[in-house]
């Protein structure tokens, strides 16, 4: 496994926190210290309901698996991506968000200059080696003032952080386990996506990345 540029420095040599853009922060390391408590979290979840990998409206099978906690999950399928408070797989409201994630959530939020973050809906990624992201807005949450909280656990990747169009040049940001971004103000309608994920074994997650990513969609 390579390990990013990051691994070479000691934890406590790490920025706390890194401004990417306007509103963007990035917290290297930041959930580490929780990284058990929030993986035990996503076993929890995913078992009562699955990560699956959801169509597009354009009819093609996303290759990162999906699933979600909270009030509110976001689905996509032929008719379009929306928010829905039901699993549309078993019919039942999606697991509860666990404690820890609410906790994560609005701490990294505060630290982001975020006072007072309440998400209700988590998505969860699961990103296994080859698998993308392609560019794409965050805009089914109807209100945009909240930002998005994200949490990198397992593999790293690089993510691809663009501008409001999107043709704007992106910037690549090295992504490792543990890392949080919080997305709020100007850059929370920035076009963003993730190049393949390289192949690896993570200690805590195996042969894959798992991605959080909370909102206030509601
Ligand atoms: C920048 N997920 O689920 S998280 C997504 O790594 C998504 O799984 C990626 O993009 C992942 O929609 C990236 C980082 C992220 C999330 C939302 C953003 C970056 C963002 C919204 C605006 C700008
Ligand atoms: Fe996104």
């Amino acid at each position: 496994m390579t390990p990013d540029l990051f691994d070479a420095l000691e934890d406590d040599a790490l920025p706390a926190t890194q401004p990417l853009a306007p509103g963007a922060v990035l917290l290297r390391r930041f959930a580490r210290p929780r990284d058990e408590v929030l993986l035990a979290g996503v076993a929890q979840v995913i078992a009562q309901a699955p990560l699956r990998h959801l169509v597009t409206p354009g009819g093609f099978r996303m290759s990162v698996a999906m699933s979600n906690c909270g009030g509110l999950g976001w689905v996509s399928d032929r008719s379009g991506y929306r928010y829905d408070a039901k699993d549309p797989e078993s019919g039942r409201p999606w697991p509860a968000m666990p404690a820890a994630f609410l906790d994560l959530a609005a701490t990294a939020a505060q630290a982001g200059g975020f006072e007072g973050f309440a998400p209700d809906a988590c998505l969860i990624n699961r990103y296994e080696p080859g698998t993308r992201l392609s560019l794409h807005q965050d805009r089914d949450e109807g209100h945009y003032d909240w930002p998005i909280v994200s949490v990198s656990m397992g593999l790293p990747a690089v993510f691809l952080f663009g501008g409001g169009r999107r043709s704007d040049k992106a910037q690549r940001i090295p992504l490792a386990h543990g890392d949080v971004v919080v997305w709020g103000g100007p850059s929370r309608l920035h076009y963003h996506g993730v190049l393949p994920v390289k192949e690896g074994v993570h200690p805590l997650t195996g042969p894959c990345r798992i991605n959080l990513t909370f909102r206030k969609a509601g």
